[in-house]
């Protein structure tokens, strides 16, 4: 059944925010506005990717991010957007994101620090291929009306209040937590309106699909080819889009493993902690998966550095279970 055409017309993602705003009663409504805050952002992201296309913003500037890679236009963009919205919203008083070397300190009595990664899979903008915007949500521990201290930015993933994705697919949605379930919205475009389309979301307990790039496999460590061989004998699918969000919503969706191991190039693996990892191993921690360091759990993770890397097995409960049993 394609939930694109079954949309409940009605359940909008204000009215929902409204609703569950009412029943866990966030204090003063302040989460529920920087949710709505990243959703509008993310429609006018949205709006500039679904252009990329006609009017060739798509493509490298010639610039470089932090990590030393390509930056495309677009990522440049997607950053401003965002961190235009939250910084106009008053709720957050800190950004850490994948684009920018350091934190932004935005110097009011926001209550939340947030870590974004504004456009994640960017090379693939070019192929029209899917791309996401990662999210993660914290409370500010230091207290208002002095500079951001480190505690309010190095925190564990434990600690996220909320987190969530927004996936430039076919359709464009939004999937996130309040550490009250799952839920996801798909965009209508027409009516500029997020609809709630995949209610109470929950991730197969066991799967038959693993995404990893697995022509590193010669620099994987043995615990991970062994757990790849497993697969193979399982005869299971291997899907991998090479977009964070969106082999992690297929994989949500129809239950599966995705791996980022440990490579030569990269011996901490690719993805980065904090708007990264923690947002998505939140989200897949709610809907009833698991999300691993291959030694450890995501969540647990101490923060060393801003864009620090960690190895990242995450999906189905038994998968990811298995995967780690290797190590
Ligand atoms: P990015 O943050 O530079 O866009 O890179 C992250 C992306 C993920 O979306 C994807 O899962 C991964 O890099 C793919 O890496 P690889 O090409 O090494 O398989
Ligand atoms: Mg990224």
């Amino acid at each position: 059944e394609d939930s694109r055409i079954a949309l409940p017309i009605g359940t909008t993602l204000d009215r929902y925010i409204k609703k569950k705003q009412d029943e866990f009663q966030y204090a003063t409504g302040e989460l529920s506005q920087l949710l709505r805050d990243i959703a509008l952002a993310g429609k006018v992201v949205n709006r500039e990717i679904n252009k990329a296309g006609l009017i060739n913003i798509g493509g490298a500037i010639g610039t470089q991010n932090v990590q030393g890679e390509e930056q495309q236009k677009l990522d440049v963009l997607a950053n401003i957007r965002f961190i235009r919205a939250l910084t106009k919203g008053g709720e957050a008083c800190a950004i850490i994101s994948e684009e920018d070397e350091h934190f932004t300190d935005l110097k009011n009595d926001g209550k939340y620090v947030i870590a974004i990664d504004p456009l994640d899979g960017s090379s693939n903008i070019d192929v029209n291929v899917s791309i996401g915007t990662i999210f993660s949500v914290y409370r500010r521990v230091s207290p208002l009306g002095k500079p951001i201290e480190k505690e309010d930015i190095m925190q564990s993933g434990i600690e996220q209040v909320a987190a969530g994705y927004l996936l430039y697919g076919s359709s464009t949605m939004l999937v996130y937590t309040t550490g009250h379930g799952v839920n996801g919205f798909t965009y209508e475009p027409s009516l500029g309106e997020y609809f709630l389309s995949h209610p109470d979301m929950m991730i197969p307990e066991d799967g038959s699909i693993y995404s990893v790039n697995e022509g590193m496999y010669n620099s994987f460590p043995e615990p991970v080819k062994k757990y790849i061989t497993h697969c193979h004998d399982q005869q299971y699918s291997a899907r991998y889009i090479g977009s964070l969000v969106a082999d992690f919503h297929r994989n949500l969706l129809k239950g599966g493993i995705y791996m980022y191991p440990p490579t030569e190039k990269n011996p901490d693996g690719k993805l980065r902690l904090m708007y990264e990892c923690n947002a998505l191993s939140f989200i897949v921690e709610q809907a009833g998966g698991m999300a691993s360091t291959g030694t450890g759990r995501i969540l647990e993770v101490a923060p060393q550095s801003l864009h620090q890397r960690v190895p990242l097995f995450i999906g189905s409960k038994r998968m990811v279970e298995k995967a780690v049993s290797f190590f």
